[in-house]
């Protein structure tokens, strides 16, 4: 496969004013009419280029240049590209081709899912509708007519107002869309199909009445009112935190089961994966209501941070999705507790994406080259692009952040950008040079700072070094020193914050500041300290950044119960816990567990002043994905091992106050889902865990009455994960036979139940694994399933996947082989943990190895896998 460069970028030879689309739906195909208005673009220097039109998958039936026929000489079809040799400075074309949406497993264009027609086009899947010049700087007018049996599909949308419909022949109807606003083709979309629709409305901040309209199977018709609500929210907090508006008349969200990623922005008509938007009390978790609202805030701020103004290239993802999900992120804060979503933000980024910042597939926020686009959809782009302007948001403060974000949406306003052109407009808003911070952008890897301190009595000194460095990645050396704001507060011995004296006399100084890192070594002194003072470092996770410090534990303890920056508090504990649990996998004979480990979480548990969400974090142990993570030339065997010891130890010797913790928490009155809520049921059912964990029988007698009887999912799933996660295995075999019988009918429910067996070291054994892959509710066309079972095993059933045999990576291995095929984006996804070889001991990682290298050698492979498998290799 070829690799695309960011520095050959050319500006398109031709634009596209307008898109007539005519879409007639069949059962054995969809015949798609497509008009263009084309002329060619004033700022290409190409004057006499051909027209060229990305395809892919499509029997072209006829060409016609400005209503007359083309003749087969007259152009030529590549196949991936349609080539007009001759055509003048402005034309229509128009050209019909076959598509077969039925026979579409890669869901990338327009597809089948449960019955209904729906689209997926970003990045490149409008290739696979129509021939167009696919690529998100040509933005053009759209007009859909879509034509499809009245009593099979009878709702029929596309992006913007419906104007036009009426009846056809044959029991056929029509529909005709028009979208006002010029858009890429990845922001096209289509649905047809037997949906119900819920509606709502909201009204703006000028008066304008949207019309909310959610469309989803009949079954499902109950589960829309949380998506609804957060759909509302999200339009008002972007109103309120960034004065934009929603702009067209109608806003929809559908509904699909089989979908590649969570959702889709598509202009007005958001296509949601159906375990991203629909929820019930019954049914969904906590976890998951919280999720949907992030991805329904997510997917709506895009009509600004990603539909209105666009990127240029998809080098520039970036800056649509890290800004967007910044955004989302600052939503979710204001929703619930800031504290507790930076700990969740914090946990994803410092356990996956320092792992993939630190792997094979490294890449910069913006990167300069790739081979398949939608290997980049990463947590690099989406989490670490968050982070980047995050930092923004923190070296410009709140005011002219807001500043520099009206300036961008004002100035790029219907333009197709980069992310530079958003640095630059939060530079002349604010006043700021930013172009040292512009590395971040560039630069891949995750730079560690190495941290020094010493403190002088007598001068009353206090002296901070900070030593910053990046580390290689592929195709990149000797980094330059980034930009870094580093948040801190120094601790008195007494607890208290102390005043940051950067001169001396200055008692009136702040008890937290932000330095600004430019320089490979910086040296900070702070003044008029009395006694050796403890450092509360990166405050909020203030940069992307691993710290590394000599802390003891007693200053972690200390940090732990007088941070007042929460989150620190949270790390604090953490990196205690880590430090334990090491020292166990260095020296697993050496059974002695730390006792201020045991006190420290008995304070957290029995303390019913302290916040209960954020105890409800703190207790939740490093998972084994961080502990290895942090580990070279893992073994995770040993370090699931450490990790579980840790855990038996502290429920053994903490059982009082766990039963303490679970009937203190025990809910009274309806279900609702407020942070307090969502943290009771948080610390009840980690409570259950642990216990369980140490077979303990009155835990097992709570979890069996707490699944009989509880009236939400989140309890439900609670005690079900407690019971498959026990020894206990006739009640385990009993609660998932129950489980399944009641929920068979609920494809959302059932994913959890397979995720829930595939994710447990008792029940997600290999060969347990393939009974699952057998299940008759299991399906190979459903990325969900897929997900929930080879993707719940290889990505968290950690020690059942690193069998020291290597089973589990030729059992991966087969899998990707297997649906490289029928979905390269998906297989390209599940690759992902064998990638990371190089971090696992050698006996592991040979054979992770030849793991890969038996997928590479699979014929006729996918270029979505090629280039994760290639890369991972060389
Ligand atoms: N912008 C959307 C990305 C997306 C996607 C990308 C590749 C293949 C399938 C996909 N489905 C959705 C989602 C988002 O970030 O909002
Ligand atoms: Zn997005």
């Amino acid at each position: 496969p070829q690799t695309i460069y960011l520095s050959d970028y050319k500006v398109p030879a031709y634009l596209v004013d307008t898109v007539d689309l005519r879409f007639e739906l069949f059962e054995d195909g969809a015949r798609v009419h497509s008009t263009l208005e084309l002329r060619r673009n004033p700022e290409s220097d190409e004057t006499a280029a051909p027209l060229e039109l990305d395809g892919d998958s499509l029997t072209l039936e006829s060409v016609a240049l400005n209503g007359a026929a083309l003749a087969a000489g007259d152009y030529e079809d590549r196949g991936d590209q349609l080539v007009v040799r001759s055509v003048p400075e402005q034309f229509t074309l128009t050209v019909v081709t076959w598509i077969e949406p039925q026979n579409n497993t890669r869901l990338e264009g327009l597809y089948k899912s449960s019955g209904m027609f729906c689209t997926q086009c970003e990045a490149e899947g409008f290739r696979c509708i129509t021939f167009f010049p696919d690529r998100p700087d040509v933005m053009a007018r759209f007009r859909t007519r879509i034509e499809a049996n009245k009593d099979a599909y009878p709702v029929l949308l596309s992006n913007g107002n419906d104007v036009e419909k009426g009846e056809l022949e044959n029991g056929r109807h029509f529909v005709t869309w028009e979208d006002p606003f010029p858009k890429p083709c990845y922001l096209f979309a289509l649905v047809a199909g037997d949906l119900v629709e819920k509606r709502d409305t909201f009204s703006t901040c000028s008066g304008r009445d949207i019309d909310l309209r959610m469309y989803v199977e009949p079954r499902n018709a109950e589960k829309c009112d949380h998506a609804m609500d957060s759909l509302k929210r999200s339009m008002r907090w972007d109103e309120e935190v960034y004065g934009r508006e929603y702009d067209l008349d109608i806003f929809m969200i559908v509904a699909v089961d089989d979908f590649n990623m969570g959702a889709m922005e598509n202009k007005g008509l958001n296509i949601f994966n159906s375990s991203c938007v629909l929820a019930s009390q019954e049914t969904a978790t906590d976890l998951a209501f919280q999720r949907i609202e992030a991805i329904v805030a997510h997917e709506y701020f895009h009509n600004w941070s990603g539909n209105r103004v666009t990127c240029r290239d998809w080098f520039q993802l970036s800056l649509k999705e890290g800004f967007t999900v910044f955004r989302d992120s600052q939503f979710s804060a204001d929703m619930g507790s800031p504290t507790v979503k930076r700990i969740e933000d914090v946990t994803l980024l410092r356990t996956a994406q320092f792992a993939e910042d630190g792997g094979p597939m490294s890449h910069p926020v913006r990167p300069a080259s790739y081979m398949e686009i939608s290997n980049f959809y990463t947590l690099t782009i989406y989490e670490k692009g968050a982070e980047v302007v995050r930092m923004i948001h923190t070296l410009l403060g709140p005011d002219m952040f807001r500043k520099g974000s009206d300036l961008y949406f004002e100035r790029h306003d219907g333009q197709a950008v980069t992310t530079d052109d958003f640095v630059k407009a939060m530079e002349d808003a604010s006043g700021r040079d930013l172009s040292q911070f512009r590395l971040w952008y560039e630069q891949a890897g995750t730079p560690v700072l190495a941290i020094s301190d010493d403190f002088d009595a007598e001068t009353g000194v206090y002296r901070l070094t900070i030593e910053q460095s990046i580390p290689d990645t592929p195709g990149q050396t000797n980094k330059k020193p980034q930009h870094i704001p580093f948040a801190l507060g120094l601790l008195g011995q007494d607890g208290q914050p102390l005043p940051l004296q950067l001169e001396s006399g200055d008692s009136g100084a702040p008890t937290e500041r932000v330095l600004e890192l430019t320089e490979a070594v910086h040296t900070f002194e702070f003044h008029g300290v009395e006694s050796r003072p403890v450092p509360s470092l990166l405050r909020h996770f203030s940069a992307p950044v691993r710290v590394r410090y000599n802390w003891s534990r007693e200053q972690l303890l200390f940090l732990m119960s007088h941070d007042p920056d929460g989150f620190n508090r949270w790390d604090a504990g953490q990196r205690l816990a880590v430090d334990v649990i090491q020292s166990l996998v260095n020296a697993p004979d050496d059974a002695e567990i730390d006792p201020r480990l045991v006190e420290a979480y008995r304070k957290l548990i029995s303390d019913a002043d302290l916040d209960q969400a954020l105890v409800a974090k703190m207790l939740q142990l490093p998972s084994e994905a961080y502990l290895i993570e942090l580990t070279d030339k893992a073994d995770v065997p040993a370090i699931h091992r450490a990790r579980e010891a840790v855990l038996r130890h502290l429920a053994g010797a903490l059982k009082g106050e766990l039963l303490g913790c679970y009937q203190r928490h025990q809910g009274s009155g309806p279900y609702e889902v407020t942070p307090e809520a969502i943290a009771r049921r948080s610390l009840r059912n980690t409570a259950l865990a642990w216990l369980l964990m140490i077979d303990d029988e009155e835990g097992r007698s709570l979890a069996v009455s707490q699944l009989n009887a509880a009236d939400n999912m989140t309890d439900r799933m609670g005690a079900l994960r407690a019971l498959v996660n026990s020894g206990f295995e006739s009640d385990r075999q009993e609660a998932l036979d129950d489980f399944y019988n009641r929920f068979q009918d609920d494809p959302q429910v059932v994913e959890q139940w397979f995720s829930v067996q595939a994710a447990s070291d008792q029940a997600g054994q290999l060969s347990d694994i393939h009974k699952l892959l057998e299940h008759p509710a299991f399906d190979w066309k459903n990325p969900n399933k897929i997900r929930s079972v080879v993707g719940a095993f290889a990505g968290q059933n950690l020690a059942a996947f690193h069998n020291p045999d290597g089973s589990g990576y030729q059992f991966l291995a087969d899998q990707v082989c297997r649906l490289d095929d029928s979905n390269p984006q998906i297989a390209a996804r599940l690759v992902t943990p064998l990638t990371r070889w190089r971090k696992f001991a050698p006996s592991y990682s040979d054979r992770m190895k030849s793991a890969l290298e038996r997928i590479r050698d699979k014929a006729g492979l996918s270029r979505d896998v090629y280039e994760v498998v290639h890369k991972s290799l060389a």
